[in-house]
């Protein structure tokens, strides 16, 4: 494996490529062009840009986080067409300046989803937290209204401003489209993106959703073990694979993180790495990565992980935040730094015992 981290870009990050650069082990990030909206086609020029900072300080770009996906794709509108093309031309570009994994996810309307962004711990940390009875209190709008409020001034991933001031039209496209109509028209973008994926070896990580139910009556369909076998045997192509994303998938204690990793051996082009505390069904936080923090064997997903020779980027996902840092929610440095040495001594020291046996 190799250890990564999220950048945003140094225009949206607070964290910097230098700060990055000193935490041990960590070999590249994990980045995006932040300000490309939805549907868009990428330019090649600052694809180059962004990669030579990147390499200027001395990482690797080791995959984009997100090339995200139109609304008309994934509702399967008649213009959906013309948003693969430029999602084709995207790729091309991408694999022309040799960067070989993209993530995704294919959630209607709404990325992830939290009903608080910042919960106090006893030890004075704040974390995303998640209570379903709280989301249940409010419709989407006050939604991003607490959402947006509670970003200390940064843009978060999937709450851009400009899909939310279309919300109402956005749930609106997606009143006839169910479970399967939506898996139907992943299937349906996934075929036609193969050819660029496999002329340039870019590996697809669909992303679960978070959390893995549906939320606000939309559907959702990567939510489980069995949903991402279906989707990968849907389309079978070494190209089509996963992130697995332990704290999207484990947000349903059902869902056996180690058994899901061994079952997906050769299609996990990617790794989110985090622990979750249980509160009860449907309520959450993210805890620290350290598995006694939380209600997850970070060891046990570690471990599967290294048994199927797991070998793509893999990054701590979010982290509490700690330390008086301001910084987008879940991305700040401190506990992301401190999540990389943990699992990176995980995984040193599943490596010797194996080694030694
Ligand atoms: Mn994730």
């Amino acid at each position: 494996m190799k250890m990564t981290l999220r950048w945003f870009g140094e225009s949206y990050d607070s964290v910097s490529l230098a700060q990055i650069r000193q935490i041990p082990g960590v070999q590249g990030v994990i980045t995006t062009l932040y300000d490309m909206q939805a549907g868009e086609d990428w330019d090649a020029a600052r694809i180059a840009a962004m990669k030579q900072t990147v390499e200027a300080s001395g990482l690797e770009v080791s995959g984009i986080e997100s090339v995200n996906i139109h609304d008309a794709i994934k509702a399967g509108l008649p213009e959906r067409d013309q948003y693969i093309e430029n999602y084709i031309s995207t790729l091309e570009k991408l694999g022309q300046q040799g960067i070989q994994l993209v993530c995704y996810n294919f959630m209607p309307v709404f990325d992830w989803t939290r009903s608080d962004l910042a919960k106090v711990r006893s030890d004075g940390s704040t974390v995303l937290f998640y209570d379903q009875t709280e989301i249940d209190k409010i419709n989407p709008e006050t939604m991003f209204s607490q959402i947006d409020s509670k970003s200390n001034g940064f843009m978060l991933p999937g709450w851009e401003p400009e899909r939310m001031a279309k919300i109402r039209e956005l749930f609106a496209i997606y009143q006839h489209v169910d479970a399967e109509k939506l898996f139907e028209n992943l299937v349906y973008f996934l075929k036609a993106i193969m050819p660029v994926c496999e002329k340039y070896e870019i590996r697809m990580a669909i992303h679960p959703d978070d959390p893995a139910w549906s939320v606000f009556g939309l559907p959702r369909i990567i939510t489980s073990k069995e949903s991402l076998l279906r989707m990968i045997h849907a389309v079978d192509h070494p190209c089509n694979g996963v992130t697995l994303c332990t704290g999207s998938l484990g947000s349903n204690p059902e869902n056996d993180i180690p058994d899901t990793i061994r079952s997906l051996k050769g299609r996990i082009h990617f790794a989110h790495v985090r622990n979750l505390k249980y509160h009860r069904p449907g309520c959450f936080e993210e805890a620290a990565h350290l598995s006694r923090d939380g209600s997850m064997d970070m060891y046990a997903i570690m471990k599967a992980l290294y048994d199927i020779g797991f070998d793509g980027p893999i990054r701590p996902d979010h982290g509490r935040m700690i330390w008086g840092e301001k910084a987008m929610p879940g991305y700040g440095l401190y506990d992301r730094a401190l999540g990389a040495a943990y699992l990176n001594g995980l995984w040193e020291a599943i490596e010797k015992g194996e080694a030694g046996k």
